[in-house]
């Protein structure tokens, strides 16, 4: 335990350090801001917005009979209401570039606001649950249900530990989480971090995070790591405001 404490101290100074040299590297003055950003390992908040443009799937039903609502509800944590209104988003998204009814990567990235294609794919791999490129709609509600307002934090903890861990072997090594913070740093203002910083970052994470010291953050050392550090998890959402 006594090594354990001091072993989060010593971290906590490297991020601390870590903080102030990016805040130092940056001239624009919003340091508070900056601060929560660097401490979240991913930076990303999603929004399917409340009003797509209006595009009309000539392929999927007008709307779900009551006997699919309640198998779907079945299957997600979502109301019969909001899977109502999950729908006329499915239709639209699915038909935005393709409509062939079902959501391809290019689709769902469009709907995110999604730019960075790692991080992108990563969101839709963990969507499609049965590995076949595409998300039907059982895969879009099961993918957004850590998302509604029932979805519990070990649900959010899941979802944003799949998107990390890329070959699925549940954990999370150095170099999956590489890749993923090049993926998302290139449009946040940690664009100027230097592969020695980006190096340090992730040691440093490591050294926290990795409590077993394999070399792996496996499901049990993420919960703690988002415990000590819940805005990884504020900034890995997807918000559905029109659900509310
Ligand atoms: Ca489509
Ligand atoms: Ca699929
Ligand atoms: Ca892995
Ligand atoms: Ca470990």
């Amino acid at each position: 335990m006594g090594n354990l404490c001091s072993k989060n101290i010593k971290k906590q100074n490297l991020q601390t350090d870590m903080k102030q040299k990016l805040v130092e590297n940056e001239h624009q003055p919003t340091p508070i801001q900056k601060q929560e950003e660097t401490e979240s390992v991913v930076i990303v908040k999603k929004v399917i917005k409340p009003e797509e443009p209006e595009v009309k799937s000539e392929v999927l039903p007008e709307a779900l009979t009551q006997k699919e609502i309640e198998d779907y509800s079945k299957r997600c944590k979502f109301t019969h209401d909001q899977i109502k209104a999950l729908y006329e988003h499915y239709k639209k998204i699915s038909a935005s570039i393709d409509d062939d009814g079902v959501i391809d990567n290019d689709e769902l990235n469009e709907a995110l606001g999604l730019t960075q294609s790692e991080f992108g794919k990563r969101i839709f791999k963990v969507f499609d649950l049965n590995g076949d490129g595409v998300i039907n709609f059982e895969e879009f509600l099961i993918g957004l249900s850590p998302f509604s307002s029932t979805g519990t934090l070990e649900d959010k903890i899941g979802f944003s530990f799949k998107v990390y861990d890329i070959d699925g072997n549940g954990g999370i090594d150095k170099s999956e989480l590489t890749i993923l913070l090049k993926a998302c740093l290139s449009d946040t203002f940690l664009t100027q971090i230097s592969e020695d910083e980006l190096k340090q970052l992730i040691d440093a994470t490591f050294e926290e995070a990795d409590i077993d010291g394999n070399g792996e953050i496996d499901i049990d050392e993420y919960t703690e790591m988002v415990k000590n550090h819940p805005n990884i998890l504020n900034n890995l959402q997807i918000d559905l405001p029109f659900l509310k």
